[in-house]
């Protein structure tokens, strides 16, 4: 009973919150915004287009709008230029302070995204980017300390999920191409040497996608993926130090569609920087270019 009674709360609020951000984007009662509504639904909806990745040079390589969430729960969007870079950020959606982390995942294997997961708590919720009610995935989730994906990992070809326990194992999720998910397999062991963990999409030029992890010393580490979904990363190799001059660490996939996807970095002073993938493991990113001036540490999550 309690249950479902919940479901049907989360559903008139999406509804609830939906017209909020209508009123607001058209001008009306901008202090209103239903930021005081604690049992809104968040949204995401007025963004920026989500990228086409029809004109990419390869098909398959991820290319997603990039999403901010700052302290108040609002949610803004950027799109890659095309040239390395993001356009200025359009806002996107309300409500998301109680979200502890947000993936974007792309079901069809065609480098667009289609939707989110989402952890409230210790719920994973998937919402295609079209209807404004999640689904509910699971419950526990809040055994995992960190959650990533960086596409499909094997398996059928939607973008697949990682999650890391405070033990450090790191389990894997396959998903079914609709955000549902299949049970876990154990990956790893030891991965809470890690502080920052980030991909999404091929970064070595061999069609499987791959890992980054920044360990706590500021070494940055690339996981080659294998395409084997039940040991889906070769050992690990070196990519360089220094990365601790960052706190986040994401990947929209390919910014400057080249088809070997990206890395986004924001430092401490809240400058955000870029790494174009150069599709050579030994020395997989160029130097960096800066493609923000400051401000970025607005942002409680990215993704
Ligand atoms: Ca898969
Ligand atoms: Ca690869
Ligand atoms: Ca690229």
């Amino acid at each position: 009973m309690a249950k479902t009674s919940g479901r049907k709360r989360r559903h008139i609020a999406a509804r609830a919150a939906a017209a909020a951000l209508t009123a607001a984007l058209v001008g009306t009662g901008t202090s209103a915004v239903a930021a005081d509504s604690p049992n809104a639904q968040p949204s995401l909806g007025a963004g920026v287009a989500q990228p086409r990745a029809a004109a990419a040079a390869a098909a398959t390589t991820p290319i997603f709008a990039l999403y901010g969430i700052d302290s108040t729960g609002t949610a803004y969007s950027y799109a890659p230029t095309g040239k390395g870079g993001l356009t200025a950020r359009v806002k996107a959606g309300e409500n998301w302070q109680p979200v502890n982390s947000v993936l974007q995942v792309d079901n069809g294997g065609d480098g667009e995204a289609d939707g989110i997961w989402s952890r409230e708590g210790s719920t994973l919720d998937y919402q295609n980017f079209d209807v404004t009610t999640p689904t509910k995935v699971g419950s526990g989730w809040n055994i995992y300390n960190k959650l990533v994906s960086p596409g499909n990992l094997g398996g059928a070809a939607a973008g697949d999920l990682l999650g890391r326990d405070s033990s450090g194992n790191l389990y894997l999720y396959l998903n079914y191409g609709n955000g549902k998910l299949t049970g876990r397999y154990k990956v790893g062991g030891g991965w809470n040497v890690y502080t920052q963990l980030a991909g999404n999409g091929d970064l070595t030029g061999d069609g499987k996608n791959d890992l980054v992890a920044r360990d706590s010393g500021g070494i940055l580490w690339l996981y080659k993926g294998t395409g084997n979904y039940k040991a889906p990363f070769a050992a690990r190799t070196k990519i360089g130090a220094g990365w601790n001059t960052y706190n986040y660490l994401i990947s929209s996939g390919d910014l400057n569609i080249d088809g070997i996807t990206d890395l986004i970095a924001r430092d401490k002073a809240g400058a955000l920087w870029s790494y174009q993938g150069t599709g050579n493991a030994a020395a997989p990113y160029k130097a960096r270019v800066q493609i923000g001036t400051s401000g970025w540490n607005t942002y409680r999550l990215m993704f």
